[in-house]
């Protein structure tokens, strides 16, 4: 961010707007990966800079209380990199824990773009937020307020996804 961002109550993450009632359904389907927010020199957004884009799909588990989250990433260099992660849904809490993963906490975020949600990612003391929409294109005011609210939180160092190839297919 590099206007002054006069940090106001506006600019703190609220789950306010999630709607428990309906969680966790509200977020099956398809959904696109638009930027992410990191502490300063945390090292936490490198995974990201060699994708150009990610596509994600969430499904109901066949088992209870759990959760099937398939991406395929678009690399830079064009290749797609299929990934899929089983997330576990804890009681009436919207926070999620990851198989595989016993230290990773997800919590959800509202954001000012109705049809976007923020997560973020704590592992091991090392955090960060990331940015998701139904619409792989955004208008630049959600984007530019997922970046005030992440500077506000302390997360400095910001990356925007770049999307300049195409999806790669998601098998549903
Ligand atoms: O490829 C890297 C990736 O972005 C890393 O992030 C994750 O692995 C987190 C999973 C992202 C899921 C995106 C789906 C949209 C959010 C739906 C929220 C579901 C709550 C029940």
């Amino acid at each position: 961010v590099d206007l002054l961002v006069v940090c106001d109550i506006n600019h703190r993450l609220s789950a306010s707007s999630i709607n428990r009632t309906e969680f966790p359904s509200q977020y099956m389907g398809r959904w696109y990966f638009l930027a992410a927010a990191a502490p300063a020199d945390s090292q936490a957004l490198e995974t990201f800079k060699p994708m150009d884009n990610t596509a994600f799909w969430v499904q109901e588990s066949t088992e209870n209380e759990k959760l099937v989250f398939r991406a395929n990433v678009r690399v830079k260099d064009g290749s797609c990199v299929p990934r899929k992660w089983i997330y576990l849904l804890s009681g009436d809490s919207t926070e999620l824990r990851t198989e595989g993963h016993p230290d990773r906490v997800t919590e959800l975020f509202s954001s000012k773009c109705t049809q976007c949600v923020i997560l973020k990612e704590t592992e091991n003391s090392i955090s960060r937020l990331l940015l998701y929409s139904r619409s792989p294109q955004l208008e630049r005011e959600f984007v530019e307020d997922f970046k005030e609210k992440a500077f506000c939180e302390g997360y400095k160092e910001t990356l925007e996804i770049p999307q300049k190839l195409e999806y790669c297919p998601l098998d549903t």
